[in-house]
């Protein structure tokens, strides 16, 4: 009888295949399996050639090939076909047994998954995989999240096949239920806006005259210092890409898709009430780069501003540009921080937010040098409230908030859209106002529906006026006008 696989991996995309890659290279021997079996042996015959991989032909096949307990992985697309694998594998597994989602699941749909699974005695995980492709045979970050029982037994693996950073693995137990997909969600979010800051960023410069090259040079600059990140270094590349045709980049249409975990990250923001407005910009951006047919024609007929892009010291104002750049994106991961500190607190999670940077910190998209900077953060004070407190951001904030300013009002100015850049400014001035006019805004609902107000020292008691002298002096509880 050969050797018992450590574990199987369902699901033969390319995130999958490479994975199992990653595992067989750490020394963990792997059972592959696919719905479409012929993939099984296309995958063994080619990519796995000469590998310890070994292949199955079907589920029971798959579950007698692996140790005890079982741990089964599945990497295929998120939603139903998640479902249908579970309750494929139900009868075939033992109690102990641990089933893995790594794909990209709706977190609410791990915790319900959890629930289901517990109640069979099986260990159920739902982890973010983030890295793409390159990451996923070379070292992912890695969100797991669940029944925590499992995690002795997933974490040798896990931990020998995820990026590494200062010597750290980029992955930790994140948490309960679906705290390991809610993560990973809004690792996405913050992906789209700082994917939306730089591209305001490009908009800026080329608005100004620079030519490609000249912005891809900015760029590598900003790699070398503080903004130090996968994206901007990928974006030093495309600036600089050319091909028979020339520059790329020029030939590319400017209209972008939305359906994902970005999305998912701004509805969870609403939901839970926290002011992710970045990400929200970011996600709203890209639904208005999708109408460009309108956009086409409305630029025929709407008229911008009369200053045009032009600055007295281009390099000074590039400076400038980089300093927003950071402090918005410093909002940006405060927002992120906030809105899983809301979520844990009503899921029950325990979340470590140190942790949690350090995960993001190798191995994903958004991995940066600014991580390395969250994850001291969060170790000089592990309860910090909020990251702009941190002596850290808030020094870097009150140093480039001038600059910040100058590019926000240069661009209105302009007429150059930076929703992005903007948003965060104004969050940034409404989170440090100890006033905000809601007292207005509570005086104007009490006047048009009597929903009440509380006086200023009086908290907890709510009063109504008879602001016209007209209406009733009864106020509504539940009217939402
Ligand atoms: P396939 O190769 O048989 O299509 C990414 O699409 C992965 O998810 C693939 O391994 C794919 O299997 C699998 N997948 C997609 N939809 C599925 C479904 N409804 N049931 C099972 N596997 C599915």
């Amino acid at each position: 009888m050969s050797q018992k696989a450590d574990i199987a991996l369902i699901g033969l995309a390319v995130m999958g295949q490479n994975l199992i890659l990653n595992m067989d290279s750490k020394g963990f021997i792997v059972c592959a399996y696919n719905r479409t079996i012929e993939k099984v042996t296309q995958f063994l015959n080619n990519e796995a050639k000469g590998s310890n991989v070994i292949g199955a032909t079907s589920l029971q096949d798959m579950v007698s090939k692996l140790r005890i307990p079982r741990k089964i992985m599945l990497l295929v697309k998120a939603g139903s076909a998640v479902d249908e694998f579970i309750n494929n594998l139900i009868p075939l597994l033992q109690p102990g047994d641990i089933i893995i989602d790594g794909g990209n699941s709706e977190y609410q749909d791990t915790a319900r998954r959890c629930n289901e699974l517990e109640v069979k005695g099986l260990l159920y995980v739902g982890s973010g995989v983030s890295g793409g492709e390159e990451g996923a045979r070379y070292g992912p970050s890695l969100m797991p999240g669940g029944h925590h029982e499992a995690w002795k037994h997933i974490q040798p693996i896990f931990q020998s096949i995820c990026a590494k950073a200062d010597n750290e693995p980029c992955c930790e137990w994140v948490g309960e239920g679906g705290a390991g997909h809610f993560v990973k969600m809004v690792h996405n979010g913050i992906e789209y806006g700082d994917m939306q800051l730089i591209c305001e960023a490009y908009d800026l410069m080329r608005n100004l005259g620079l030519t490609q090259s000249e912005m891809s040079k900015q760029f590598a600059r900003w790699n070398s210092e503080e903004l130090d990140s996968f994206l901007i270094e990928i974006t030093r590349d495309i600036l600089n890409y050319k091909n028979s045709e020339g520059e790329l980049l020029l030939r590319i249409r400017d209209t972008a898709g939305q359906k994902g975990t970005g999305k998912w990250t701004a509805i969870a923001a609403l939901q839970y009430g926290v002011p992710v407005t970045l990400i929200g910009e970011a996600v709203f951006s890209r639904c208005l780069s999708a109408l460009k047919n309108e956009r086409v024609e409305a630029s025929k007929l709407l008229k911008g501003a009369a200053t045009k892009p032009s600055v007295a010291n281009l390099q000074n104002f590039l400076n400038h540009i980089k300093h927003a750049l950071y402090c918005a994106k410093i909002v940006s991961y405060a927002q992120g921080f906030m809105l899983m500190r809301e979520a844990a607190k009503e899921n029950g999670w325990n979340l470590n937010y140190g942790g949690i940077a350090l995960m993001w910190r190798g191995g994903c998209i958004i991995r940066s040098a600014f991580l390395g900077n969250i994850k001291e953060a969060f170790t000089r004070n592990p309860q910090l409230s909020n990251l702009l407190l941190d002596g850290f951001f808030k020094k870097a904030i009150e140093s480039g908030q001038e600059s910040w300013r100058q590019v926000v009002s240069h661009a209105f100015m302009w007429g150059i859209p930076v929703p992005a850049l903007s948003s965060a400014l104004s969050f940034y001035d409404g989170y440090r106002s100890e006033k905000l006019p809601a007292n207005l805004l509570q005086a104007q609902r009490d006047f048009f529906g009597a929903h009440t107000y509380e006086l200023l020292g009086q908290e907890g008691k709510f009063v109504h006026t008879n602001w016209t002298g007209t209406g009733g002096n009864v106020s509504a509880s539940t009217y939402d006008a």
